[in-house]
């Protein structure tokens, strides 16, 4: 597939900014999947391809060097990309984020962070084992200045209802009421459900994005999305990139409170700091520039 007929159609386009979601076409290669899944089992057992001085920090998101034994249970790995050569070419492919650009009308798009998530097999949905509660990514972000930014959520084989797929709720980017959906870990969506704040009066419609391997599904920072439990018999595994426009920037809510530092993302304690004494969220290190308009993609 040449380039321009894996971007997204003008109608595309304008559908995601309806909607808050896109599904791609068959992007990436077989190969390029099969490297990534190499690369999480190569991460699962404690062996990381490239190490960094804050590879063992506990402090820097979560998962991080255990075991990984337990293959009832469900887990998301950040930073994965960093430590994994085969999921960093996956999370890095510059089609992704010509999508991105795409999608949001960014001139450039930076790398924000990423998580490798494994959905354990549950007997039942009414086990709820692996369930990610509905929840907005910005909401985790609440540095970030920019309302511009995008998840490419990208599976590792073919994903359906019975295999837990991604389901986001149509047109939700616009329900910007929800402060309290930092609900990843919540895993009663009822609950979530009955919370929500809808506040443009729209009905709650849910869209399971069933993808076959290859293909990649975005959806906006503020897209409401989560996923229910996997009843196949096999593990679901996905890795979701989260990228920044070019224009993002640090924001210091501290002075909400008085039991500071609150508002803190694991990236504030490795990034470089700005002149200014702030997190640097364009610092090449963690952020690298993937797109800028007007690149040829490689
Ligand atoms: O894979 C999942 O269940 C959740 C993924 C997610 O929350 C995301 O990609 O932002
Ligand atoms: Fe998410």
């Amino acid at each position: 597939m040449n380039e321009s007929d894996a971007m997204p159609s003008a109608q595309d386009i304008a559908d995601y900014r309806e909607n808050g979601y896109y599904v791609s076409k068959k992007i990436l290669s077989d190969d390029l999947i099969a490297d990534a899944i190499e690369g999480s089992e190569r991460l699962y057992r404690g062996e990381y391809d490239e190490r960094f001085p804050w590879s063992d920090n506990p402090d820097v998101d979560r998962s991080f060097g255990v075991p990984f034994t337990d293959r009832t249970r469900s887990r998301a790995e950040g930073y994965a990309s960093f430590h994994s050569f085969g999921l960093r070419a996956l999370a890095r492919q510059p089609i992704i984020s010509a999508i991105a650009a795409a999608l949001t009308g960014a001139t450039e798009i930076r790398y924000w962070k990423d998580q490798l998530i494994y959905k354990a097999p549950a007997a039942s949905p009414a086990e709820r084992e692996g369930v990610t509660g509905f929840h907005q990514d910005k909401r985790y972000w609440p540095t970030c200045r920019s309302d511009r930014m995008i998840t490419a959520w990208i599976p590792l084989h073919d994903c359906s209802t019975r295999n837990g797929c991604l389901v986001v709720i149509k047109g939700s980017h616009r329900w910007r009421n929800n402060h309290a959906l930092v609900t990843f870990d919540e895993t009663n969506q009822d609950y979530i459900k009955s919370k929500l704040i809808n506040s443009e009066g729209e009905d709650l419609v849910e869209v399971p994005l069933q993808l076959r391997r290859g293909q990649v599904s975005f959806h906006d920072c503020y897209t409401i999305h989560g996923s229910y439990p996997n009843v196949s018999d096999a593990p679901r595994r996905a890795l979701s990139v989260h990228l920044q426009d070019g224009e993002n920037r640090y924001r210091d809510l501290n002075f909400l409170s008085k039991a500071k530092p609150v508002y803190k993302h694991s990236h504030d304690l490795i990034c470089r700091k700005a002149d200014n004494g702030f997190p640097d969220y364009s610092d090449p290190e963690i952020f690298p520039t993937l797109y800028r308009a007007g690149d040829a993609l490689a």
